[in-house]
């Protein structure tokens, strides 16, 4: 080897931070090692660091991170404690680098890194502000995507996304993207961090618009492990809207868990319609009955709808966050009970009473819920 080579090759090693890829994972152990290789080969020696985003997965994810991180120092590992949620990881990581260009990708191996490059040179010429993976562009397919639903779902929400951007984009729900980092800061205290549409949140909050590059991606299937996410895109997207346009006078889950204890209110009286009768079912073993269909009901369709972000799976992560759900809702019908008695005893009109208790109530179960069943404290 020459001189000359040698040089090339020390400098090549020594380019200064550039880019930073981020990728949330959860139980994505085996797709690690194989993901830094592709980004080696993608991006070559030095000017890229990767950081893995971990939210405490099972299966030592963050553990092989790190494993690679002690000999590689271009990877690194935010190991979140106590947090769910893909977008609210993106950000964090998107937070979390010195370089001034980030991306966010997949880490299951169905986002292609060999196109990080030419995303990077586009967003770098300073022609576009963000460059984006999309699996209808032309060119692109969409053969990893899990259903038939799934792609359809898609192709609403990118109707949708299209109005609410101003943007035309073939694919709005990508996770693929790529922008300048001090553009992302500056709008990062704006970004919902709920759901999983996190590029679709930034179009939407940039003032001015961004200039959008599109590039056609080959939608792969994962390499290893399961997906997380489920088929509801065009559910994240409406929670993504309501969060956006009335996040600012209710919180998004706040709303949800109440439309979720609305419905169970209707549940509840029709199961107690229908299995009360006087002469045979007691009205207390009905009532109890109701209750428990009722609650089971509401925990249920709050895991899928309010917290579909941090959905419990697994039969046995169900049956605690069941449990704790019922122990939640029991300490608010107590503490409702107590209040509304008191509030009647000193003179308020009945319905009155009652009201404050169920609302109340709704504030208790909704706290303790969020943080015991879904939150902080769910293990
Ligand atoms: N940190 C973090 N990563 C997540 C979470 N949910 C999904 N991911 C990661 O986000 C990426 C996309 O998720 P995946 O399950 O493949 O979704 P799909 O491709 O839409 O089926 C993968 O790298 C997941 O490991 C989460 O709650 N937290
Ligand atoms: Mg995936």
């Amino acid at each position: 080897m020459s001189l000359d080579d040698l040089q090339t090759r020390a400098n090549a090693a020594t380019r200064p931070l550039e880019l930073a890829v981020v990728l949330p994972t959860l139980n994505e152990r085996g797709n690690i090692a194989p993901m830094v290789e592709r980004l080696e080969q993608a991006l070559g020696p030095s000017g890229w660091e990767a950081v893995f985003v971990d939210d405490n997965s099972h299966d030592g994810t963050a553990e092989e991170a790190r494993r690679i991180g002690q000999t590689d120092p271009r990877i690194r590992v935010i190991q979140r404690i106590g947090r769910r949620g893909l977008a609210s990881a993106a950000i964090e990581g998107m937070c979390a680098t010195a370089a001034p260009f980030v991306a966010v990708m997949d880490a299951d191996h169905q986002h292609d890194p060999a196109l990080l490059k030419d995303m990077l040179e586009a967003v770098k010429s300073g022609e576009y502000d963000l460059a984006y993976a999309s699996r209808f562009a032309v060119g692109g397919n969409a053969d990893g995507l899990s259903s038939k639903g799934r792609e359809k779902g898609s192709r609403v929400a990118n109707a949708l996304a299209r109005k609410l951007t101003g943007t035309e984009l073939t694919d709005a729900m990508s996770g693929f993207f790529l922008l300048r980092t001090d553009q992302l800061r500056k709008q990062a205290e704006n970004l919902s961090g709920i759901g999983f549409k996190i590029m679709l949140d930034i179009l939407a909050t940039a003032e001015p618009r961004l200039k959008v590059k599109e590039f056609p991606l080959k939608f792969a299937e994962r390499l290893t492990g399961e997906s997380k996410l489920d088929h509801g895109v065009v559910l994240d997207f409406a929670a993504g809207l309501i969060e956006r346009y009335l996040g600012r006078w209710v919180p998004v889950r706040f709303a949800l868990f109440g439309v979720v204890g609305g419905l169970g209110v209707f549940v509840h009286m029709a199961v107690l319609a229908a299995i009360y009768w006087p002469d045979e079912v007691g009205f207390g073993l009905a009532q109890a009955t109701a209750t428990m269909v009722a609650m089971t009901f509401n925990f249920w369709l709050n895991n899928l709808l309010t917290y579909r972000d941090k959905k419990l799976s697994g039969a046995q992560d169900m049956f605690w966050g069941w449990l704790k759900f019922c122990g939640a809702c029991a300490a608010g019908a107590f503490a409702n009970v107590a209040v509304a008695t008191l509030l009647e005893q000193k003179g308020l009109v009945w319905w009155g009473a009652a009201l404050v208790g169920v609302a109340i109530a709704s504030v208790w179960n909704y706290a303790l819920s969020s943080k015991f069943v879904w939150g902080r404290f769910r293990r």
